[in-house]
């Protein structure tokens, strides 16, 4: 045996992770640049103790943060690998029972969204000798079930190390998955708190510098060749651009094929930012948040050219979004699952950048006709003058959202990054935000997970910060998301990272709001207000006496309140020229109009609507609802 060196299983962990990095190209990163760690028993002297030695001895080997909320820290890590391209994540670290079960669901985020995150949730004794220990679920029926088994089914990876020496392979194994383009997601490894403490003789190449190259698999000839051949044979193709195309950095290369072919291009929430706003092709989002120029065109395409996309329901509109009967998907995935999506034939399973490069080669010559070209054109300039006109002044004491994400717009650079997640602005800006950056537009709406904006913007500061990179990132939220998680900003303020927050106050949900009463549910329990004891809802008048200003204020913020009123636009743009010139985070609050909406852009989303009931508004929603029902194309793939 070679050298080797007495460490814990912590120890040993947290310096093995140092030492690992990502390679893609000319870039070369830590693959996990830091680890979050909120502590108790299970790892407060395991891990913990692992880090307080390396911050004693070697500061840099594995930087710590703190967070407020364990699911927060696993958001700050996927904002980071978004921004990063998932070269790179952090670990987070959580103690036994209700520690690690609150990142269960930031681990389903990272899952959903394709998105590197390291997560090590402490288990209870894998010796069994004090059980049941304090946090201990106790499953009669599986003594050895612990909570951390919930997160197998939420994991692109997991395992648990039951004895020091399966450190190796697991730790091993858990790098792969989470570098792995197709394969990434949450990677789990539980601890047990003894085995964390526990010594080991570990072999010094374990500790060594490893890199983890990305894998750039080129497309096979035979499917590239059917690919080529349906794309050429197509009167009115049309581009489907997903989180793939960033993630792989393939922009320059999906620019120069739309350039050539002039194919257009409409893009999933992921996929925002993949051609500047004002490319020619690029007729924004597609589907049921989508523009009516791209829905328009999509509806009638008759070969769909999926890249890196997983074809949500938002994407497809609930499959209605593709209504050519001869239609046929060409998919290029690195996924085989969602290359075949759609019952595809024309699977690329291949990286997004090798795959638009060698179909810009073999495409050479091939253009869109001029007639579809011109309807390109015409379809565009349709939808970028309603854009114009939603973003006008309405001069209204209350402004709508379309108004105020005009004004955010117009006041911040062009490199600026949006983040979002939930509610209605993702889909008003999936709609109307200008995108002019391949990272600026951030909207997590794999899982939609209210609460992830702060931390989530957090994370992508921190990403941005890593590099150097000083632009700013707005965080837009609603009042309901900011309520479920906005403990964040309190971490922002200890380490006095800059974020720009964008609180709109319309007291409650619009956007299920909405929702609830297209499908006939007349915004039950969707609005704030004080609970009517009578009625035995929360459907009256009187709003809250709730002050989430001040609540901003008392973490330390800045806080620039919007009044009500004729200029609350013209307050708002200075606002957020203050808070970009401001060098500490600046939150700012604006009501809204709740019942102000974005233009029409003719796309569906399928909730179902109660086949029977009592209610008036339920038999009419039911009505429209089997109408567009009907467009809906079977489920192939
Ligand atoms: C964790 C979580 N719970 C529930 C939902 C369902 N949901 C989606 S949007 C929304 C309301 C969001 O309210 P707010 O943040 O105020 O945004 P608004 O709709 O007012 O724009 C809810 C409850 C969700 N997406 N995430
Ligand atoms: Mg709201």
């Amino acid at each position: 045996m070679g050298e080797t060196k007495r460490m814990t299983v912590s120890q040993a962990l947290v310096e093995f992770l140092a030492h690992q990095w990502t390679v893609d190209g000319d870039i070369r990163e830590r693959t996990v640049p830091g680890m979050f760690g909120i502590f108790g028993h299970g790892n407060v002297a395991g891990i913990g103790q692992a880090l307080k030695q390396f911050n004693v001895e070697q500061p840099d080997l594995m930087p710590y943060y703190q967070a407020r909320n364990e699911q927060a820290m696993v958001h700050q890590a996927v904002g980071y690998a978004r921004m990063h391209r998932r070269r790179g994540t952090y670990a987070s670290a959580a103690s036994v029972g209700p520690g690690a079960a609150n990142m269960l669901t930031a681990a389903a985020l990272a899952t959903t969204n394709r998105l590197p995150a390291l997560l090590l949730p402490s288990d209870t004794f894998a010796t069994r000798v004090a059980d049941p220990v304090l946090q201990q679920l106790e499953q009669p029926w599986d003594i050895g079930l612990t909570v951390n088994d919930a997160f197998r089914p939420l994991s692109k990876f997991f395992d648990r190390v039951q004895r020091p020496e399966q450190l190796y392979s697991i730790a091993l194994a858990a790098m792969r998955v989470l570098t792995d383009p197709a394969e990434t997601g949450a990677v789990t490894i539980a601890l047990p708190e003894d085995v964390q403490a526990e010594a080991l003789d570990v072999p010094v190449e374990f500790l060594q510098d490893r890199e983890w190259h990305i894998r750039r698999p080129v497309p096979e000839r035979g499917p590239l060749a059917r690919a080529v051949a349906a794309i050429r044979g197509a009167k009115n193709p049309f581009i489907v651009a997903g989180g793939g195309v960033i993630y792989s950095a393939a922009e320059d290369q999906l620019r120069a094929l739309v350039d050539a072919t002039g194919i257009p291009v409409g893009t999933s929430q992921a996929g925002g930012g993949v051609l500047n706003w004002d490319h020619p092709q690029n007729l924004g989002g597609v589907g049921a948040t989508g523009t009516l120029a791209a829905n328009r065109l999509a509806a009638e395409a008759d070969v769909i050219i999926g890249i890196g996309t997983r074809y949500s329901d938002f994407t497809t509109a609930s499959r209605t979004a593709f209504q050519n009967p001869d239609v046929v998907f060409v998919n290029v995935n690195i996924a085989s699952f969602d290359a075949y999506k759609h019952g595809s034939q024309l699977p690329l399973v291949a990286d997004a950048r090798e795959a638009l490069s060698e179909l810009a080669i073999e495409l050479e010559g091939f253009e869109i006709s001029r007639e579809y070209t011109e309807r390109i054109a015409r379809e565009k300039a349709g939808w970028d003058a309603a854009v114009d006109a939603a973003f006008e002044a309405s001069g209204r004491a209350l402004p709508g959202q379309p108004e105020i994400i005009g004004a955010v717009q117009s006041k911040s650079a062009p490199q600026d990054v949006v983040v979002q997640a939930a509610g209605s602005l993702p889909g008003d800006l999936h709609k109307l935000w200008r995108v002019r950056d391949p990272l600026g537009y951030h909207v997590e709406y794999a899982f939609s997970c209210m609460g992830y904006e702060i931390a989530g913007g957090l994370g992508a500061k921190r990403g941005l910060l890593a590099d150097g990179d000083d632009r700013d990132v707005i965080v837009m939220v609603g009042d309901g998301s900011y309520l479920m998680l906005n403990t964040e900003l309190v971490t922002a303020v200890a380490e006095g990272i800059k974020l720009i927050v964008v609180l709109i106050q319309n007291h409650g949900y619009a956007s299920i709001g909405h929702l609830s009463e297209t499908v006939g549910s007349e915004r039950f329990g969707t609005w704030y207000r004080e609970y009517d004891g009578e009625a035995r809802n929360f459907q009256g008048e009187k709003i809250l006496p709730v002050d989430l200003a001040m609540n901003a204020r008392s973490y330390g913020l800045d806080v620039i309140e919007i009044e009500p009123g004729a200029s609350a636009i013209d307050d708002l743009k200075s606002a957020v020229a203050q808070a970009k010139a401001s060098n500490k985070s600046t939150f700012i609050h604006i009501n809204s109009d709740p019942l102000v909406y974005a233009p029409d852009g003719a796309g569906w989303w399928d909730v179902p609507v109660p086949a029977v009931s009592t209610l008036e508004s339920t038999h009419r929603a039911r009505e429209v609802y089997l109408t567009q029902q009907a467009s809906q194309k079977p489920l192939v793939g």
